[in-house]
Order: C-alpha cells, then structure tokens, then sequence
C-alpha cells in the first residue's frame, strides 16, 4: 500500500461539487447540488434498491469507492420524466436528421473543445466515482477527445457504395441516413468513454442519443450532459439531440420496450444484456451489445518476458481488474510457467495500492465491498477446484476505510480451466494455465463463453499469425505483444459469442448508427426487369 492515509468523504464531496460546478452542468448544477445538500440531511430520502422501503421515494445515491462515503443522491429519473425525454429526443430526431452530417460535426467538434478544457474536472470525477488512478482516469477523457475527433472526421465520411448494376440505364447504389433515438446504457467501469463512443458517433449520424449511465456514476454524468449542453448552445444545435436519465434497472427497461428507440446500445454484464436483448428483439428493435469479457493471454517460449511481464501487469491489475477487456486467463507454455509466474508475483506484491489521487498509485479501490465479496467467492471456488493462490485477494485499509474495497490483485495456479475460470469475476484475479502444443493453447483459449479481447506473446511469426487466423482465436479484438486491455478508439470495439457480438467506436462500427437504404434510379424509358423476367 501506498505510505499515504486515504481522503475523507467530506473533502471528496467539495471536490466531487467543484468539479461538476466548473464542467457547468448549468442551472442544473446548482439545483442538484442542492438536491445533494438537503438530501444529505438526516431526513435523506431512501435510495431505490432499499428493501426496507419500496415506496420511499426512488434516489440515486452518488457515491465514492475511496471511502464508499456518499456524495450526494439525487432524484431518480420517474416514469413519466422517462417518457418525456423519449418523445423529446424522438421529436429532436426528426428535425436532426436533416441537418448536414458536416454540421452535426460541428456539435461534435465543440464538445471535443470542452473535454478538452475540462479533461481534469472529468478525470477527478471519474477517480471519485468508479475509482480509477488518475492517470487511467486521464486516459479515459483522452478517449473521450479522440473519439470526437474520429466522428468529426466520420461527419465528412458517412459513405455509401455505387454498385454495379446488371441493366442499361439504371443506377444502383446505398445511402446511410440517420436511425432514429439511440439509447446508451452504460457501465460503471468506463463511466465517460463509452458514452461518448456512442453519442459522438451517433451525433454525427444524424441520430439523438438518451443517456442511462449506470446508478453508481451519476455525477460524472450529469457533467457529460452539461458539457454536451453547452456545445448545443454553442453551435446552435438543439438541446434535445441529448437527454440523460438518472435511473435504476427500470428506467434501462422502459427504454428497451419502447419502439421510438431505434437502437440500444447496452454495455454491462451478460445477465443485463440476457435481460434486455430480447424485449429490444420482441419488437424489432436493434441492439448493440458489449457484454462480459474472460481476456486470455498465450505466452509462448519465445516471448520477451520484461514485455510479457508489464503487458500483463497492465491488463490484469490496472484499473484493479475492472475493465471488460482486463486480462483474467493466463495461457503459459509449460516450460516458462514457474519463471513467469514468479516475475508476475514479485511484480503485484510491489504494486502500490491506495488513494487513486495519489499519483504514486497503480492500484485503486475496487467499486465496492461486493465486489470484494464476489472475489473472495471465486478464489474460494478455484481453490477448492484445486488452485493454488499464489498472492493477493486481501483487503487492505479496513480499519480507516471499512465501507470502501481497496484489495490486492490476485493470482491462481489452476490445474485444469474449470467452471469458475471460465466464468467473469470483475476483480483482479488472474488465473494460471499451462499448455504443450499451440493447439492446445488455442483450444484452451476459445473453450469460454465469452469473445471479447485477446493476445499472444511470442517471437514467432508463424505462431502469431496462427493466432490471429480464422481458427486461432474467437474474439472481437486479437493481438500480439501486447495486452488485452487498452485499445486504441480507431478500431471497432467489442466481441463474439456471450459478448454480445456489438462493434462500437472506430473503423465502420458507424453504420449500426444508421440505416442503410438500397436505391434502384432508373434513367432509361425502358422498363427491363431484373434476373430477366418479363411481364406486361
Ligand atoms: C470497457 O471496459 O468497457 O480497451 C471498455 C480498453 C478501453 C475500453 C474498455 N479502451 O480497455
């Protein structure tokens, strides 16, 4: 652990409050702030997911994983606000979609501006809510920046094909308008990056997005519409291409059952996605899927092991195991199973765990005390299978943070990929696996239900490319000598099977954002009809 004590929740508080002020999420700033102040009170309303009280009014409670102290609640988006902002972004949508893509641009260029502006503000707000270190929560706005920049660029691209077609006087080509409302359901882990993966894109589309982050973020929320606000007014565009609701588990439902919502791109675990998938397919809506992740790494005997070993570091303990590309499953050739691990082990007990403000800091606190709970569950469960846990899985700072979840990372020998390997624990716990041939390595890898991110560590092109070929690995994202987590925003994001099967963010992942229409324009006074059939 880091030599520092950790923050009081007080003093997160007044920074969690300086931060949303000077991302100005406007007037509504003040009001929520307010709404924090009275709702901190002793009388506070009861938060929705308290048992003891079903009819108390539904709050969100905005809290900090540095002391799992609250920071404030706020209302909680209700049924007839939910509907309010659908028919809102529904009737923005059908003036929207007519403005030049190049001018939705122009939105989405301003709000890159502002990121920009306030990439610390953003940051500190993402390390007060879901707890990243500073420099991850850096990265994150970064991400934020670049996929502005990407769709900015896109508003000038949004290319259709002209197509060769078989009559005389005919012209066949596509055109991609704008879908419709896009609604963003968004995870914890990546409370900013991927909202703006999606709303950027979206945008520039000629699409209007409604925003439900999830219930443990909603500061950073509220900070993100703010200064989506703000390059409305900026550049003119109308307040309603945006709408955020700050909701539980029903608001993300009325959003997949309503059929003004084109598309519903939903980032989260597999069981949220089993749930909303088929009431958004039940009336033939789209959706677009990032779900769980189980990342593997192959390391083979001609690995550079000092890559090897930071790359794996990186992917299996940073952001304290919590991103849906976090490296989980390690795939070592038997021959350099004991060297590495031992490297690895030595590495994680030297990571300095603690105050994510801190800048000396790699690893901060789990999201909460659950989380810790299910980690603890499952390295139970690979123990009993039969693993070895070689180190971490413990709790520090229980004394000074008891209600907070700062844990080390952990790593299992595992003797065989049983049920719990197979399965996604979001933690840190890296489990260790030994193969002989590169088949069975490959055989190993795929052998899960889920298909997200993946890489080999080897110095052999032929083991490389096998990697990466139709029977190599069965993810969305494949790499080599370098780690599952991290990619870059130009690429299309996301994965196979349990995964979900969804492309967002870079390369062509934009045309789920649209609809594509087929036009057949004939400039003949002829009549031929195609495949040769002849009528009338
Ligand atoms: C996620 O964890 O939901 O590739 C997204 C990465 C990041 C995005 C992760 N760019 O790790």
């Amino acid at each position: 652990a880091t030599g520092r004590s950790l923050p009081g929740t007080d003093s997160l508080r007044r920074r969690a409050e300086a931060a949303l002020r000077r991302c100005g999420a406007g007037p509504a700033a003040d009001a929520v702030m307010e709404e924090i102040h009275r709702a901190t009170g002793t009388d506070a309303p009861r938060t929705a997911d308290d048992p003891a009280n079903p009819d108390g009014p539904a709050v969100i409670r905005a809290r900090t994983p540095l002391t799992g102290g609250t920071l404030g609640l706020l209302p909680a988006a209700t049924a007839e606000q939910t509907e309010a902002a659908v028919a809102e972004a529904h009737r923005t949508f059908e003036r929207w979609r007519t403005v030049p893509a190049p001018r939705r641009g122009a939105l989405v260029k301003r709000l890159g501006e502002l990121l920009t502006a306030h990439k610390e503000d953003l940051a500190d707000l993402v390390t007060l809510e879901a707890g990243k270190i500073r420099s991850e929560a850096l990265g994150e706005v970064q991400e934020m920046i670049d996929i502005c920049d990407f769709a900015v660029g896109l508003s000038r691209q949004l290319y259709g094909r002209t197509i060769a077609g078989e009559r005389p006087g005919h012209r066949l080509a596509e055109t991609w308008h704008p879908l419709g409302v896009v609604g963003v359901i968004s995870a914890f882990n990546f409370p900013v990056a991927v909202w703006s993966w999606n709303t950027a894109i979206a945008l520039v589309c000629g699409d209007t997005v409604v925003w439900k982050p999830s219930e443990r973020t909603p500061l950073t929320a509220l900070a993100c519409d703010g200064l989506l606000a703000r390059a409305a007014a900026d550049t003119g565009a109308p307040p309603g291409v945006h709408r955020l609701l700050l909701g539980a588990r029903e608001c993300g439902q009325r959003l997949a059952d309503d059929p003004r919502m084109a598309l519903v791109s939903a980032t989260g675990s597999v069981r949220m996605g089993r749930h909303l998938a088929p009431r958004v397919a039940a009336r033939f809506g789209r959706c677009l899927l990032e779900l769980g992740g189980n990342n593997a790494a192959v390391v083979t005997p001609s690995a550079d092991l000092d890559l090897t070993v930071r790359a794996i570091v990186f992917s299996a303990a940073g952001t304290a195991g919590q991103r849906c590309t976090s490296l989980r499953r390690l795939i070592v050739h038997e021959e350099l199973a004991d060297r590495l691990v031992a490297r690895l082990v030595r590495a994680y007990r030297q990571l300095p765990l603690g105050d994510p403000f801190d800048a000396a800091t790699l690893v901060g606190p789990l999201v909460d005390t659950a989380a810790h709970t299910a980690l603890t569950a499952a390295l139970a469960t690979a123990e009993r299978d039969g693993g070895k846990l070689l180190t971490g899985g413990d709790r520090c700072f229980t004394t000074e943070a008891p209600d907070a979840a700062y844990v080390r990372p952990a790593i299992v020998r595992m003797p065989a990929q049983t049920g719990i390997v197979r399965t996604e624990t979001f933690g840190p716990v890296l489990y260790v696996l030994t193969y002989r041939t590169l088949d069975e390595a490959i055989a190993l890898h795929n052998d899960v239900p889920q298909g997200l991110s993946s890489s080999i560590f080897t110095r052999d092109q032929r083991e490389a490319e096998r990697f990466l070929a139709a029977d190599g690995s069965d993810c969305g994202i494949a790499n080599v000598n370098i780690g599952t987590s991290g990619a870059e925003i130009g690429g299309a994001f996301g994965g196979e099977k349990e995964t979900g099967g969804g492309r967002e963010s870079g390369s062509d992942a934009w045309r789920a954002y649209m609809r594509r229409a087929t036009n057949t324009v004939n400039y003949s006074a002829d009549l031929p009809l195609a495949q040769g059939v002849n009528f009338l």
